[in-house]
């Protein structure tokens, strides 16, 4: 376990010598430590971006010699996949199986990039006709400068890829901080960077606390573009760091996402995603379908149905063999899930299964998977996004109906419909005011296509080559063609 911050291709440790804990959300035992930075580490870390874009060339090298970078880290993380995926379990509390499936995914973002990369060297500069003939003009795109990249804890080197991969593809130089709870990954990411030889400067990691190191990254002036993932707090302040010196900046944000299902689903399939929609990751997804609509006809079965498979998870240790549900990620959000289960029950909502800890487990953040029914409309429970492995199940009797309620949220990430009639699941997924829609499936994410949300959810897309976007800058290039002077002022 690597516990230095790592700036202008040195393991460092932070200027005032201060560490903080590594808890394994399984245990709660204080596994490890790793420095803090300052703000002063920041400063050297976006100083050694600054110098590695403006001076050193990194966006000067063609797509394809940067391909070849992001390939050798693909393949890096590959070499080390079950080494990497058992440090996220023990650091994230996720299953095992669930973090080699982020790490493969982490690998396969970095290949993605590189493909993406070198079709930037054929990039058609892109002809624009003019009305006036006597000029040509075209638009190119470069990259934006120093990237500023803040990350949250619950796929922790999945996130840190979804930035970093696109930011470099593009030409970007990076300053990374991970969420301080899960930072052990990230530092492997600078290890293979390391290894794989990529220039110093390029890539700089710089754990510590959001109040301080993040603080410090979004303050800076020589931050040119900020990307983040987490909350709708830090992203308002994020972009109100980034309004003064008008910084570019792209929020993934949370969300309250809706899963609709009609009353001509078959119940067993319906069940299986919305497992998978609010189970998998503990619920603590940006994305989670954590309000789901069952219409009337069916709605007695499949909520029987969902009840008794979510009963059946098992929970444990996600480094234990058959776990499908590990520990929250730490004390903080576990007190939040179980207060916001609480307030839920306040409000006349019914804990139809779940709402606390699994028997046996006396130490770890262990939560059973929770149904909540009866929830009223303007409760916290079916309004604020709540992060953990908790559904709210609610019945609906018509399309309409379902549909306003599925938009009646401030939030817009994602929603999902589930019909065996194509033309109404086409025609709900049109209606939702989100920036993922799944049809009769809910979850699956994939590198090539785009990734964020509407309303609070965010601004931009992340993935795909929205993602690369995110890091490149539109220029016009225009040339006066004509013999003649231009006669304005000089006649
Ligand atoms: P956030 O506070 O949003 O943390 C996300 C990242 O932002 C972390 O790296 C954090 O640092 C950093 N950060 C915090 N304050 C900052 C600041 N002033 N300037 C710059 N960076 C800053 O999320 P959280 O506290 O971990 O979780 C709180 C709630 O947010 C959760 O319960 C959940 O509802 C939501 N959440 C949403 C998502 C997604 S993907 N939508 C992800 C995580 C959490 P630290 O390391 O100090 O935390």
């Amino acid at each position: 376990m690597r516990s230095e911050l790592y700036i202008d291709g040195k393991w460092t440790a932070a200027s005032d010598g201060k560490t903080f804990e590594v808890v394994n959300p399984a245990t709660e035992e204080v596994i490890h430590r790793i420095s803090a930075a300052t703000a002063k580490d920041v400063d050297s870390a976006v100083k050694a971006a600054r110098r590695a874009f403006d001076r050193d060339g990194w966006p000067k090298l063609t797509g394809a010699q940067r391909a070849r970078y992001l390939r050798a880290i693909a393949a890096g993380i590959r070499a080390r996949q079950a080494e990497i995926a058992r440090l996220e379990v023990l650091d994230n509390g996720k299953p095992l199986p669930e973090a080699d499936w982020d790490i493969a995914d982490a690998a396969g973002c970095f290949d993605f990039y590189a493909g993406l990369a070198e079709q930037l060297d054929n990039d058609p500069e892109e002809a624009i006709a003019l009305a006036d003939d006597r000029f040509t003009s075209k638009a190119v795109r470069e990259p934006i400068g120093v990237a500023g990249a803040i990350i949250p804890w619950n796929y922790p080197l999945l996130m840190a890829s979804w930035k970093v991969a696109p930011a470099l593809a593009a030409g970007c130089t990076v300053v990374l901080k991970p969420a301080e709870v899960t930072s052990l990954t990230a530092l492997e990411l600078a290890a293979i960077a390391d290894e794989i030889g990529l220039p110093p400067g390029v890539l700089n990691i710089v754990p510590g606390a959001g109040s301080v190191a993040g603080q410090a990254i979004i303050d800076h002036s020589q931050v040119d573009k900020l990307a983040f993932t987490g909350s709708g707090p830090v992203g308002s302040k994020i972009m109100a760091a980034a309004a003064r010196d008008i910084k570019r900046v792209s929020l993934e944000l949370g969300g309250k996402s809706p899963f609709v299902v009609f009353d001509d689903a078959d119940i067993e399939k319906a069940v299986e995603w919305i497992l998978f929609g609010i189970f998998w990751n503990q619920g603590q997804v940006c994305s989670a379908t954590s309000r789901v609509l069952v219409q009337d006809g069916i709605y007695g079965a499949l909520l029987k149905r969902l009840i008794e498979e979510a009963n059946k998870i098992r929970i444990g240790d996600g480094l234990d063999e058959g776990v499908l549900l590990g520990p929250l990620v730490s004390k903080r959000q576990y007190e939040q899930v179980v207060a916001a289960i609480d307030a839920a029950n306040s409000a006349g909502a019914t804990v139809a299964c779940g709402g606390t800890r699994p028997e046996g487990f006396d130490r770890g953040y262990y939560l059973r998977p929770t149904v909540l029914t009866d929830v009223p409309l303007d409760s916290a429970a079916w309004v604020e996004e709540i992060f953990g492995p908790v559904v709210c199940v609610r019945p609906f009797k018509t399309e309409e109906e379902a549909v306003a309620l599925a938009n009646d949220t401030r939030f817009g990430l994602a929603a999902a419909v589930m019909s065996r009639d194509d033309t109404r699941a086409e025609r709900v997924a049109k209606a939702f005011r989100a920036g993922i829609v799944w049809i009769n499936c809910s979850q699956p994410t994939f590198t090539e296509a785009p990734w964020g949300g509407y309303k609070e959810s965010g601004i931009g897309r992340e993935l795909g080559r929205w993602g690369l976007n995110n890091y490149l800058e539109t220029k016009q290039i225009t040339k006066y063609m004509s013999e003649d002077p231009w006669g304005w002022y000089i006649k």
